[in-house]
């Protein structure tokens, strides 16, 4: 992986970075395409386990690249790869108001957010 990147055996071909700085969704999406990388999409529990292990325990949430912006209650990827996964809180997602995007918490469940709101990233590449 390039500097700054962790290399993860369980996924093979990809890297991913920690952005530990809170920004809103679209603030962290473009920090990640500064990068020549995208927010993470996510496709197994592999995935899911390979990226927990990244995190630091409670540290709160962090932006993926999944969203329903475009069209409300399709979730597409930022990357452009296909929602085909999902780890899901228990009544999530619930879609309340401008809930667009998606926090992942340390234990690697989701929730929709508001894409206003600001939490850290994980980016993909
Ligand atoms: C609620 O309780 P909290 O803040 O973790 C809600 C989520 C919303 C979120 C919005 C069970 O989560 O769906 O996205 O508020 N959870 C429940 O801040 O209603
Ligand atoms: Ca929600």
């Amino acid at each position: 992986c390039p500097s700054g990147w962790t290399w993860n055996t369980r996924v093979s071909g990809v890297c991913y970075k920690i952005l530990p700085t809170s920004r809103t969704y679209h603030e962290q999406k473009n920090v990640c395409r500064r990068e020549n990388g995208h927010l993470a999409s996510i496709h197994s529990q592999n995935e899911i386990n390979a990226i927990k292990s990244l995190l630091q325990p409670s540290s709160g949430s962090y932006y993926i690249g999944l969203n329903d912006i475009s069209v409300d209650r399709r979730w597409v990827y930022s990357d452009s790869t296909p929602y085909d996964f999902s780890n899901w809180e228990e009544g999530e997602p619930n879609h309340l108001d401008d809930e667009d995007c998606v926090e992942m918490k340390t234990d690697g469940r989701w929730n929709d957010i508001p894409c206003s709101r600001s939490f850290k990233g994980i980016c993909k590449r």
